[in-house]
Order: C-alpha cells, then structure tokens, then sequence
C-alpha cells in the first residue's frame, strides 16, 4: 500500500484508523481508503444556491472511508466513534435504497449510495468510516463524509474522477448534493461538497457556482503573520434546517419576483422592484457576492492582511439582513474584533455553528481569552478555538 504525498498527519491517523477497524470487522485489507475534508467558509454565505460566489478552504480535520466491495449488492456501514467503538448501521441492499427507507447517521453514506445508483454505480459494499471533523460545528462533517463514501464507491467501480470514464469531481459535487437534498432531505447548496472535493492545501478555492468555474487562490495567513482562529460555538438552534429552507424560498420568490433566473443576476438598484419582506434577504445576497469579489481581489494582490473588513461586513450582513446568526456567534464576532482581530464573520449556514476571526499571529492568545471570558460571563457553553490554514481536498489514501 502507499500513502499519497500530500496528506497531513492528521488526514493519516483518519485513514489509518478506519483501514484498522476495517480489518478488525471484516477480517481482511480494505480495497482501498479514501478520505475527505470539512471546510470553513471565509466569505460568500448564503450565495452558493443563488448562483453566486463562495471562497471556502479545507480543514485539517477528515473523515477516512475505508471500503471494499461485496458481491451480494449489500451495503454495510461501521462508523468509528471517537471512543473507538465501532457503530454498524443496518446492511441493506443498495437496489432497494429510497428515501426514507434508511434514518439517522446512516442516512448520509446510504444516501450517497442511492445517488450512484442512478448513475449506473451499483455494487455492494462495505465501509467502515473514521473521521475527526467536529460535528455539529457547521464545518461541514456529513459532507465530508458523504463525498468520501462517494469516492469510495466510484474508486471501487474504476470510476474515480480523473480516470479514464471517471466523473468529474463536479458531477460527483452534484451527486452528493442530490443525495442531500432528495435522500437526507436537506435543501442545501453546493458550497460544501464543492469545498471538500475541489480545494487544495496552501489555498483558499474562489467557486462561480453557476459556471463551477475555480480558481486557487494562495492563502497563507501565517506568511502574512496572521492565523484563522475558528470558534465553534457548540451551539445548534432547532430553527437551523427550518430557517435555511425558508431562506432559500424567500430568494427564489425574489429572483422569481425580478424575472432574473438567481439573484446572482440582480443588483442593489432592483432592490425598490422587489417587496418589502425580501428586500433584506435580497441585499444581503447582492452585497455578499460583491464582497467575496472584493476579497479575492485583495487576495490576489497581496492583500490578506486588508480582507477583516469584509469579513466582517459579510457578519454584519448575515445578522442583520440575512437574520441567520445567534446570540452565540454575535458575541464570539463581537469579542474577537474587540481583542484586535481584523475581521470576524459566522461561517456556513447559521443559527449556531462556527465563527472564524483573522487575527495577528501574536494575538491570538488574546482573542480566545477574550472569547472565552464572554461566553463565561454570559454563562453560554464554553466553546472550541482552534487556528486553521488551508488542508487537502478530499482524495485516494491507499
Ligand atoms: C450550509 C449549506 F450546506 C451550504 O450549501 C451553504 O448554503 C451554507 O450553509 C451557507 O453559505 O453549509
């Protein structure tokens, strides 16, 4: 077996963990291990299912599938929890996956599996899953999972993207959110899967969701002497899923209402065309999508140290415009920017989740002291901090 190149140590331990307990349960070797990355969002919220732009990169946190095919048609699920306990989702064969027919966790690979199927992918597997991507952080964990099972069962299938007859990997970004919105029954984006599978160290990926058109753009905050501190804020509100359908409801009702096919299409000077109740909704998607444009024009010359503006303009935008935030991430925004960071925004869709701040290397100490003294004093859970810089995108291991 060998081990791609580019992958961290951390990517590895994934891998390595699930080819483990893969052996443990199945009593041989794998086929093969793919894993995937979670993301954070730097800027472009709430455009990617407006046709707009989004600029996410990938976390050094994966989760690791390792797989090997079965000749029964049946698909056998094991997720490892961090605890090391092996967890087996009921065996079912893939021909007779619909939605609704599987719950709970095990949604998320059977999902995929029944995307696949309608394009021709239909053997059976088994799959032992090992992540270490925080769930429930909004950084994007059941992406990295979905579009690792999907790598695993094209790899398996001699269709791995890039390969002769293989996908593309934004065929594969769109067969995964297929798998989200019509099996799990999530009307998400294409932010996340895009993210996980597209990105690459060292950069941040600026995404024309309507063209898929993406362009690498360096993104080294240390060189800059700067760090991406993220802060999950280990808070999930129950208007989380309800609140994004309607969200994105009410930007259809205003593309629909301006005769533009997204509100990719409009522009501020639409906004008085448009009814009271979606003009905030409509201004938020507007001045974002300028706002990513803003940022990757700074990133592009040189100019990392001057996007906390943005960045936080785009916070401001979601809370106030958008209406996605919660007391969680205004007080981690708000207690980041007021220890010196440069910029701080909510990441990924809202109503808790993370934060990211750019903040001076030599601040950061600072900045998650502060965070952590007002969570304290409002009594709110105590939340996760830790730096980022951009990790691999999702790939083969062994
Ligand atoms: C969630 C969704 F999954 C993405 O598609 C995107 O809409 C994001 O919220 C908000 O930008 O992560």
């Amino acid at each position: 077996m060998s081990r791609a190149a580019d992958l961290d140590g951390v990517s590895a331990t994934q891998a390595d963990r699930a080819a483990t307990a893969f052996r443990h349960r199945h009593g041989r070797d794998p086929h093969g291990v793919w894993s995937a990355p979670g993301r954070v969002n730097l800027i472009g919220e709430h455009t990617d299912y407006n046709d707009g732009y989004v600029l996410p990169f990938a976390l050094p946190f994966r989760c690791a599938v390792a797989a090997a095919p079965r000749a029964d048609g049946v698909l056998a699920v094991t997720t490892v929890g961090d605890d090391g306990v092996p967890r087996a989702a009921e065996p079912v064969a893939v021909a007779d996956l619909e939605p609704g027919r599987v719950s709970g966790w095990a949604a998320f690979p059977s999902g995929v599996a029944w995307s696949l199927r309608g394009e021709g992918v239909l053997g059976g597997a088994n799959l032992v899953i090992a992540g270490d991507v925080p769930t429930g952080a909004g950084l994007s964990s059941s992406h990295a999972l979905q579009c690792a099972v999907a790598l695993a069962l094209l790899g398996m299938a001699d269709r791995a993207p890039g390969a002769n007859d293989g996908p593309t990997l934004d065929e594969v970004a769109r067969w995964v959110q297929r798998s989200e919105n019509d099996f799990v029954g999530a009307p998400t984006g294409l932010l996340d899967q895009t993210a996980s599978l597209r990105c690459v160290a060292g950069h941040a990926l600026f995404l024309d969701v309507r063209s898929g058109a993406g362009e690498q753009v360096p993104f080294d905050a240390a060189a800059a002497g700067l760090a991406v501190l993220v802060v999950d804020t280990r808070a999930k509100h129950s208007l989380a899923d309800s609140a994004y359908g309607e969200r994105r409801a009410a930007c259809e009702r205003a593309a629909a209402a301006l005769g533009v096919p997204a509100l990719r299409d409009a522009a501020l000077a639409d906004l008085d065309r448009l009814p009271d109740d979606l003009v905030p909704q409509a201004r938020h998607v507007i001045t974002e999508n300028q706002r990513v444009l803003d940022t990757v024009a700074l990133l592009r010359a040189g100019g990392l140290g001057r996007i906390g503006p943005h960045l936080t303009a785009s916070h401001t935008s979601l809370r106030d415009d958008y209406r996605v935030s919660c007391l969680e991430l205004d007080v981690a925004v708000d207690a980041a920017l007021e220890a010196g960071a440069l910029g701080a925004r909510m990441t990924g869709g809202g109503f808790g989740g993370s934060a990211i701040a750019l903040v001076h290397a030599d601040r950061v100490a600072d900045v998650r002291a502060a965070v952590r003294t007002a969570y304290a004093r409002r009594s709110l859970t105590e939340p996760r901090l830790f730096t980022a810089a951009p990790a691999a995108g999702a790939g083969r291991d062994y």
